[in-house]
């Protein structure tokens, strides 16, 4: 299965759009939170029928789930824009909690920093910010996840310039 995973949109599609029209068909696109309202937009201007998406701490008023636990290709998947674990700070309290969950990957948005790292048995994912990145560069990033039963997990950092 090819995965999108996106986060941090803030209500602008630009570099989204450029994104979907790059990466589709995919079979799932995972927004990790701050879509400020956007939710439906990103619905309705993807091919793809499966599009998860997290409540970010300024998704004040949306009816957008706080977290998802989502079992996909046999890997149980923990997904949370992060704010309530302190990931501004750290990923330590965010794996506890993954790890409590019994996840096999975790991904989370909010620092608008691209993460890819593995701990131990445990994947820690974050694809930055497609409308407003802070890394290095600042160059909108999102993820590209390949699942396939049997096989490990493949994860690639995708840079748009
Ligand atoms: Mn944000």
């Amino acid at each position: 299965m090819k995965i999108l995973i996106v986060s941090d949109t803030h209500g602008r599609h630009e570099t989204l759009m450029k994104v979907l029209r790059t990466e589709e068909p995919v079979d799932m696109l995972i927004h990790c939170g701050d879509t400020e309202g956007g939710e439906d937009w990103i619905r309705q201007h993807t091919q793809c029928f499966s599009v998860p998406i997290v409540k970010g701490n300024n998704d004040f008023f949306s009816n957008l789930p706080a977290e998802l636990e989502l079992d996909i290709a046999g890997y149980h998947v923990f997904i949370t824009h992060g704010h309530g674990y302190g990931v501004s700070m750290g990923t330590e309290r965010l794996v506890d909690e993954a790890l409590s969950r019994k996840a096999d990957i975790v991904m989370f948005g909010h620092t608008h920093r691209p993460l890819i790292a593995d701990h131990d048995d445990l994947w820690v994912i974050n694809p930055g910010s497609l409308s407003y990145p802070r890394q290095e560069g600042h160059a909108p990033t999102y993820i590209v996840m390949t699942l396939t039963v049997g096989k490990e997990p493949d994860f690639e950092l995708h840079k748009c310039i």
